[in-house]
C-alpha cells in the first residue's frame, strides 16, 4: 500500500474516531438530562438540543461516512489489488474533513441545533447545510472511482464471480449516491436560500419526505459495511467457512431494490401522504428485512460449521467452542456482538414497520431503543473492531493495551441491552423522544412530573454510564495505538472467508444492470405519488369532522 493512500485512510479513520470522543460524551449527557439527575437546560455552555445535534451528527453521519469511504478504500484496493486514483481520493478526503469543520462549527456555535434530521422548521446557519452537502460530495467521488476499478477488473477477470466484499461495497454506494441526490436537492435548493433569508416560506412536507427518501437508505448505508464484514471476515475469524457466498449476493441486490422505498415508513403520522403510499411502503418494509434474515441464517450456519471443525458437540453447546475472547482474534469479538445486539434491533424494527402498531411506538423513547440496537450495534461495534484493526495495520503499530479491546464489545453490549430496554419499556408507556425530561416529567417541583418513567430512565441512565466507559476504555486502546512505535512494515490484509461449497458463478448475481432496472422501477412507483402528494396536499385545509362521527365528513 502507497504512502499517500496510507496517510489518507489513517486521517479517515482518526478524525472521526476524535471527534467521536464528543459524540460519546454527549450520549453520557443525554441520559442525565433525560433521568432528571440534572435539572437544568445547558452543561459547559452547550444546551441541550446543541448536544443532541451533536451526538446524532457526529456519531451517526459522521463517523459512518468516514469509515464507509476508508472501508471502501480498503476493500476495493484489496480484492481489486488496484490502488484508488491518487488525486480522486485526496480531494475526497479534503472534501469531507472540510465540510464536517464547517458543520461542526456552526453547532458548536449554537447556529444550527436543528438535530440531525435536520428538517424545517428548524433552521441552521448555512455553514451546517453546506458543510453536510460537501461531506456527502466528498464521499461520492471515490465511489465514482471504484466503479473504474471494478470493471477493470472485471475485463481482466471475464470468468470469476465478482468477489462478495466487491458487490456489496458499490451496492452500498450506489444506494448512498441515489439516495443523497433527494437530500441534495432538498439541501441546496430549499434549505440553503431559504436559510440565507432569499425565499421566506418553504414546504415542510416535501422536505421531509425528500429527507426520507434519503434517510432511511441511510441506515443501510451503515449498515452494509458491517454485512460485508460479517460474510468474508467473520466465518473465517470464527474457524470456519462461509455457508454460502451467493446467499450473501442475493442479499446485497435485495437491499439495492428495496432500501430506499420505504422511507415513508418514518411519516406514517404526516398529514400529506395518502393510505395507499404508507401501506405499500410498510409491506416493502417487511420486504427488506428478508436480506436480514437470510444474513442470519448464512451467518449462523457459518458459526456453527466453525464451531464443529473445533470438535463441538450438541445442539446448542456448539456455541461456547467459538473464540470469544481471544485477543488475536478480537474483531470475532465485536462482530459476533453487534449480530447479537441486532436480533433485538431487527425484531424492534419490524414492530415500528407495522403500520398500525407504529402509532403506539412512534416519537416515544422506543425509537432511539430502537436504534441503539441497530446502529448502536452491529453497526458502530463493526466500526470500531474494523477501525483499530486497519489502524494498527496501515500504522503497523501493534495494539495498545489489547485486553481492554477485547472486552470493549461484550461491555458495550451489556450497556445497550439495559439503556435500549429501559427506553423501549418507557416507550411502550408514552415516554417522549428527543425531550429534556429533566426540566419537566421527571423533576418533581414541576407539575408535570410523571413518576411513571422514573423507572425506565434510570435503566437508560445506567446503560448509558456502561456505554460511555465502554467507549473509555476504546480510546485508551485507540489512541494509546496511535502514540506506540511502529513495528512492522504497514499493510493492508483484510480476512479472507472460503466458501463452504463450490460455487458456480450466476450470471444474474454478477451483474448490476438487471437489479438497478428495477431499483428505478419500484422507486418511481413509491415516490412518484408521495411526492406529488407532498406538492399537492400541502396548505390544503383539514376536511370537516361532526363530533360524533370520526369519518370526515364528505365535501360535495
Ligand atoms: Fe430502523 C427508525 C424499521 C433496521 C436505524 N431506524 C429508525 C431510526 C434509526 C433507525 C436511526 O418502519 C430513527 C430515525 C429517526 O431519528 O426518526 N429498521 C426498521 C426495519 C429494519 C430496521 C424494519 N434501523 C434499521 C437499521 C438501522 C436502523 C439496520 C441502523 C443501522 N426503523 C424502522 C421504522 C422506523 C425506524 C419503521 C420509524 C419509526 C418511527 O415511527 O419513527 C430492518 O432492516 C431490520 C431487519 C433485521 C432483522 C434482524 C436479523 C438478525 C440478524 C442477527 C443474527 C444473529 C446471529 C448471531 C447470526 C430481521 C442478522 C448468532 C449468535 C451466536 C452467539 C451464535
Ligand atoms: C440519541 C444515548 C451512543 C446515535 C440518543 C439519546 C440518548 C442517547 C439518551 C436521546 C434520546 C432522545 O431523547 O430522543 C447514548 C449513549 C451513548 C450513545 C449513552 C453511549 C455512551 C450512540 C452511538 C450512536 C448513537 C454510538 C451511533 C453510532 C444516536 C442518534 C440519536 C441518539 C442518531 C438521535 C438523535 C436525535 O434524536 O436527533 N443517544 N447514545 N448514539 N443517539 Fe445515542
Amino acid at each position: 500500500v502507497s504512502r499517500s493512500l496510507r496517510t489518507i485512510l489513517l486521517i479517515e479513520l482518526f478524525v472521526p474516531i476524535l471527534l467521536l470522543t464528543i459524540g460519546i460524551y454527549h450520549g453520557l449527557m443525554q441520559v442525565i438530562y433525560r433521568s432528571g439527575v440534572i435539572q437544568r437546560t445547558s452543561v459547559a455552555g452547550l444546551d441541550y438540543y446543541q448536544g443532541l445535534t451533536l451526538h446524532g451528527v457526529i456519531n451517526a453521519i459522521v463517523l459512518t461516512t468516514f469509515f464507509a469511504v476508508a472501508f471502501g478504500h480498503a476493500t476495493m484496493f484489496f480484492y481489486t489489488k488496484r490502488e484508488p486514483n491518487r488525486t480522486a481520493t485526496f480531494l475526497s478526503m479534503l472534501l469531507m474533513v472540510a465540510g464536517t469543520g464547517l458543520a461542526a462549527a456552526a453547532i458548536l456555535a449554537g447556529k444550527a441545533s436543528v438535530l440531525y434530521t435536520f428538517y424545517p422548521p428548524l433552521k441552521a446557519h448555512p455553514a451546517f447545510y453546506i458543510g453536510t452537502a460537501m461531506l456527502i460530495i466528498g464521499s461520492w467521488i471515490p465511489y465514482l472511482d471504484w466503479i473504474g476499478m471494478y470493471l477493470r477488473w472485471k475485463k481482466e477477470n471475464p470468468n470469476e464471480s465478482t468477489p462478495v466484499a466487491v458487490i456489496g461495497t458499490l451496492v452500498n454506494f450506489t444506494i448512498w449516491f441515489v439516495c443523497t441526490l433527494a437530500v441534495a436537492y432538498e439541501v441546496l435548493v430549499m434549505l440553503v436560500p431559504w436559510s440565507l433569508g432569499w425565499v421566506q416560506e418553504i414546504n415542510i412536507m416535501l422536505a421531509r419526505t425528500l429527507f426520507w427518501f434519503f434517510g432511511h437508505a441511510l441506515v443501510y448505508f451503515w449498515l452494509l459495511p458491517s454485512y460485508i464484514m460479517f460474510y468474508t471476515m467473520l466465518p473465517k475469524l470464527a474457524g470456519g467457512k462461509l455457508y454460502s457466498g451467493n446467499a450473501g449476493r442475493i442479499a446485497f441486490f435485495i437491499f439495492l431494490i428495496l432500501s430506499i422505498p420505504i422511507g415513508v415508513h418514518h411519516q406514517f403520522g404526516d398529514p400529506s401522504i395518502g393510505r395507499g403510499v404508507k401501506i405499500t411502503q410498510s409491506i416493502l418494509t417487511f420486504g427488506v428485512a428478508i436480506p436480514s434474515f437470510i444474513t442470519a441464517f448464512t451467518i449462523a450456519a457459518s458459526l456453527e460449521y466453525a464451531a464443529r471443525l473445533r470438535g463441538a458437540k450438541g445442539l446448542w453447546s456448539w456455541i461456547w467452542k467459538l473464540p470469544f475472547f481471544r485477543k488475536d482474534v478480537f474483531l470475532f469479538g465485536y462482530l459476533i456482538n453487534g449480530l447479537i445486539l441486532f436480533i433485538f434491533g431487527g425484531l424492534t424494527g419490524l414492530v415500528n414497520a407495522s403500520y398500525s402498531l407504529n402509532n403506539v411506538v412512534h416519537n416515544t423513547s422506543f425509537i432511539p431503543g430502537h436504534f441503539h440496537l441497530t446502529v448502536g450495534g452491529p453497526v458502530f461495534l463493526a466500526i470500531l473492531g474494523m477501525s483499530i484493526y486497519m489502524l494498527s495495520q496501515l500504522s503497523g503499530k501493534r495494539i495498545f493495551a489489547p485486553v481492554l479491546n477485547t472486552i470493549v464489545p461484550y461491555l458495550w453490549t451489556v450497556g445497550v441491552l439495559i439503556f435500549s430496554a429501559g427506553l423501549m419499556y418507557g416507550g411502550l408507556i408514552g415516554e417522549p423522544r428527543r425531550t429534556n425530561m429533566g426540566l419537566t416529567y421527571l423533576n418533581p417541583s414541576s407539575e408535570q412530573f410523571n413518576p411513571y418513567w422514573v423507572v425506565s430512565s434510570m435503566l437508560g441512565l445506567a446503560g448509558g454510564g456502561i456505554m460511555f466507559t465502554a467507549g473509555l476504555l476504546y480510546f485508551i486502546s485507540f489512541f494509546g495505538t496511535c502514540l506506540r512505535r511502529r513495528s512492522a512494515e504497514p499493510v493492508i490484509d483484510l480476512p479472507v472467508s472460503e466458501t463452504l461449497h463450490e460455487e458456480r458463478r450466476v450470471p444474474l448475481l454478477d451483474s448490476f444492470r438487471p437489479w438497478l432496472a428495477i431499483m428505478g422501477l419500484i422507486i418511481f412507483l413509491t415516490y412518484a405519488p408521495a411526492i406529488s402528494d407532498a406538492l399537492n396536499n400541502t396548505n390544503r385545509k383539514a376536511p370537516p369532522y361532526k363530533p360524533t362521527d370520526p369519518v370526515p365528513v364528505v365535501r360535495k
